[in-house]
């Protein structure tokens, strides 16, 4: 495997809006970005996604962009932007952009004269297509925000394609036209000093181009559209235009956001001559998602986030690397979902913390994980901004829920979890903004969980993920930690989580109890050194370790 300029890093997803406030408007923008560049590289962050900024609607928080060369104003300016680049750069940081290109926004030039002339050179930038005989849609696919993918032009016969909201029509991608578009925009910013993109959604952009009806999957007569994906091929065509013509020369670096896709696609993804740099590790946000909502979805055990960690982890050693994350803005809080019900703690989010620090990978943080941020407790559904949510509660609803059930079931999924004001201290609005509102209720929690009381605390969530991140950089377990081999152990035994990571110089040993009860397993390795551990010692003899409740230790043996 080719090592990259990136392998050691650490990134961190920020979400701009919630991020942190400086005009006092409840909005977090890009001086608020600038202000904290700081406290990430104390933290040990090295590159920074930032969700969308561009001018935008705000349909779905940005990801429905309506021009991809200025800055929306609820941000700041373009001149901001360019400073950040700067002041990053200066302390040796990196930034990334979101790159949305499956769509835009229904607001964009582009769009907007697709609708005045559907078959004019702009309609072409579309999908649009004629309905069946009967009129109806060309095809059964729903949406991922609910309905039908297509929506009627007014005054035709014809309907334009989109995968998400209606306001998020779908670039054509078969249009070598628009590919050239994309391309110069993606230029453009890599040369203003952008060290690569996000990539959108991006598995869609390549469509089952016969447009075909699917076996309907619920009771509205449709089937979700990304089940198309099965029946379309040859996606790396662009994907591999897209990279030499934009990422390669200027060595920038790309991380995909894909899901379904198959096991066999690794080495095409992010093998070394793959279309991306690095692609971000879903496979334990899907376990127990299910075609009726996601009021039907339930939990997953921690037996089973072993297993699937621990497979992703294997497939993938020595292909390539894929970003290990809990969370990101489309989820709920890791912590609060990946620990049993009733035993989130400090311990237990440190044990989490070190799991995902220590896998084979890089690291990916979202904002206010390292402080141990968890869901919100919403308690009306006007509390919710997410379109993806309301649509889920609707589905619930109709599903024959009642108000209470349907809220309660969409929160503990909700997008809106980890899109809450970052809790920056236990001042009003948990120092997010000086307004008397925040467009996002603040987790009240934040008098104990933020940034500040933190900081102050040596044992804090927030030291331990520092320490987490100071001995992925330490020269002398670096090579171990980043380029190791990944090899599970004693994964017969019940909720218990460890591995070794082995270079021809070390070998590391990681293990984390994973549930409330203390426990003893065997152990027969002569411990070298205790690098990091969340309880306050680690107690081995006779061929026995003693384990806490949620204890998590990482171990030098020989
Ligand atoms: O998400 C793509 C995606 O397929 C899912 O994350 C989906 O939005 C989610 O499961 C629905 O609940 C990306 C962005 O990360 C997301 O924020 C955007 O809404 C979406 O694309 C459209 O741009
Ligand atoms: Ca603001």
């Amino acid at each position: 495997m080719k090592r990259k300029w990136w392998h050691e890093k650490v990134a961190y997803q920020i979400y701009p809006k919630s991020f942190y406030d400086t005009n006092g408007d409840g909005v977090g923008d890009l001086r608020g970005i600038i202000d904290k560049l700081d406290y990430l590289k104390e933290l040990g962050i090295d590159i920074i996604w930032i969700s969308p900024i561009y001018k935008s609607p705000f349909v779905d928080q940005g990801y429905d962009i309506s021009d991809y060369y200025a800055i929306d104003p609820a941000f700041g300016t373009m001149e901001e932007m360019e400073e950040l680049l700067a002041e990053a750069k200066k302390r040796d940081m990196h930034i990334l952009m979101d790159l949305v290109v499956n769509h835009c926004s229904d607001q964009h030039e582009w769009f907007q004269k697709a609708m005045q002339d559907p078959d004019g050179e702009y309609g072409k930038y579309f999908y649009i297509m004629e309905g069946k005989e009967d009129g109806t849609p060309p095809c059964n696919w729903r949406s991922y925000f609910g309905g039908s993918v297509w929506e009627p032009i007014p005054g035709t016969n014809k309907y334009y394609l989109h995968m998400f909201a209606k306001e998020q029509p779908d670039l054509n991608w078969e249009n070598p036209a628009v590919r050239e578009e994309i391309y110069k925009m993606m230029n453009w910013w890599l040369d203003k000093g952008l060290s690569g993109f996000r990539i959108d959604a991006i598995i869609n952009i390549k469509k089952d181009l016969t447009f075909s009806d699917l076996p309907a999957d619920r009771d509205d007569g449709l089937a979700a559209g990304w089940k198309m994906l099965e029946h379309a091929s040859g996606i790396e065509v662009f994907l591999k235009e897209m990279r030499d013509r934009t990422f390669r020369p200027h060595n920038a670096f790309s991380i995909g956001e894909l899901f379904n896709f198959k096991a066999e696609d690794l080495e095409n993804f992010i093998g070394d001559d793959g279309c991306f740099e690095s692609i971000f590790d879903f496979s334990t946000t899907q376990v127990g998602m299910c075609d009726e909502g996601w009021y039907q979805s339930r939990r997953i055990t921690p037996n089973e986030y072993r297993d699937i960690v621990f497979d992703s982890k294997k497939t993938s050693c020595n292909v390539g690397f894929l970003a290990n994350i809990i969370e990101n803005h489309d989820e709920p809080r890791g912590v609060s979902r990946y620990i049993p019900e009733g035993e989130c703690s400090e311990m237990s989010k440190k044990m989490l913390a070190t799991v995902m620090m220590l896998s084979y990978g890089l690291p990916f943080l979202y904002q206010g994980q390292e402080i141990g941020m968890t869901n919100m407790e919403f308690e009306s559904i006007d509390q919710i901004n997410d379109i993806s949510t309301i649509d889920e509660y609707h589905v619930a609803q109709r599903a024959g829920l009642s108000d209470k059930e349907a809220l309660k079931a969409v929160s503990d999924m909700s997008r809106d979890n980890a899109r809450t004001p970052v809790q920056w201290s236990a001042e009003k609005n948990a120092g997010f903004t000086t307004a008397d509102s925040t467009w996002l209720p603040v987790n009240p929690n934040y008098k104990t969980v933020n940034v500040e009381t933190e900081m102050q605390d040596e044992n804090s969530v927030y030291h331990f993920y520092k320490k987490l991140i100071a001995l992925r950089k330490n020269p002398e377990y670096r090579e171990t930690v980043v380029y190791g081999d990944f090899l599970p152990v004693w994964q017969e035994q019940d909720r218990l989580m460890a591995f070794y990571r082995k270079s021809s110089e070390k070998t590391l040993l990681v293990i984390a109890n994973y549930q409330k009860e203390e426990r003893e397993i065997p152990f027969a390795h002569r411990v070298k050194a205790v690098l990091l551990n969340n309880a306050e010692v680690f107690e081995q003899a006779d061929g026995k370790a003693a384990l806490r409740g949620y204890q998590a230790v990482v171990l030098e043996v020989e």
